[in-house]
């Protein structure tokens, strides 16, 4: 599969500002820092498209992406960059307006048909069982992407996974993917995962 386009279309706060227009639409939600907008600039292999920082608190507002690519099931569909979660630097008002922000979000989206909780290899998120549980009351199941693989040798990752896999509410039989946006590790998992996730909601909509 080829992305053949890849654009940024708006910055919104509130949902009548989201785009009209109505394609699949995949989500990356977790803590601040933890790598979102990094995973989606990895995915695309567009660097700076989503923009990046060493400071946890660099996306406020919930950032959409048109792509285009050459899979029949991901002709066109949305990515979409969320403000990181947990972040205790960030002014506590602004900290306050992101989670209903991101509630009526994940609520309210029509075309959204996937959620990627990307959570920090050697970090087990002390609220990751919230997390995952919120999701799922909102109406979603996450996709768990652990994170920054390369920052542990490969002898420790696995041992890492497994504990993060049994820390949170994940059905075994779900995946949980080993993702690096720096070396692409997991990149045709991921992608795989996507697009099941768009293709299960064209089945739905008979598209
Ligand atoms: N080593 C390594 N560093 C990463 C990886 N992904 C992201 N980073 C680094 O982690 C930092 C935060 O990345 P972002 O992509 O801005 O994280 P975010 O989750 O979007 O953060 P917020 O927008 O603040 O919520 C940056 O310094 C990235 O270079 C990775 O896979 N490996
Ligand atoms: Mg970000």
């Amino acid at each position: 599969m080829k992305v053949s386009s890849a654009d940024f279309v708006k910055s919104c706060v509130a949902s009548n500002q989201y785009p009209k227009e109505c394609l699949p639409e995949v989500a990356f939600l977790g803590r601040s820092n933890v790598g979102k907008s990094s995973t989606i600039n990895a995915l695309l292999k567009r660097k700076g498209l989503a923009k990046v920082s060493m400071t946890p608190g660099k996306t406020q507002t919930i950032n959409f992406f048109r792509i285009a690519s050459t899979d029949t099931l991901l002709k066109h569909f949305f990515l979409v960059d969320l403000p990181g979660a947990g972040y205790a630097k960030v002014p506590r008002t602004l900290r306050e307006q992101w989670g209903p922000m991101i509630e009526t979000y994940l609520t309210a989206r029509a075309g959204l048909c996937g959620v990627v909780l990307l959570v920090d290899i050697r970090r087990n998120d002390t609220n990751g069982v919230e997390t995952v549980e919120w999701i799922r009351h909102l109406g979603h199941e996450p996709l768990v992407v652990v994170t920054k693989a390369d920052k542990l040798s490969r002898s420790h990752r696995q041992a890492a996974l497994r504990q993060i896999q049994q820390s949170l509410p994940v059905n075994l039989a779900h995946q949980v993917i080993l993702y690096s946006a720096h070396t692409h590790e997991g990149h045709q998992e991921l992608w795989k995962a996507i697009r099941h996730m768009v293709g299960g909601q064209q089945r739905g909509m008979n598209l």
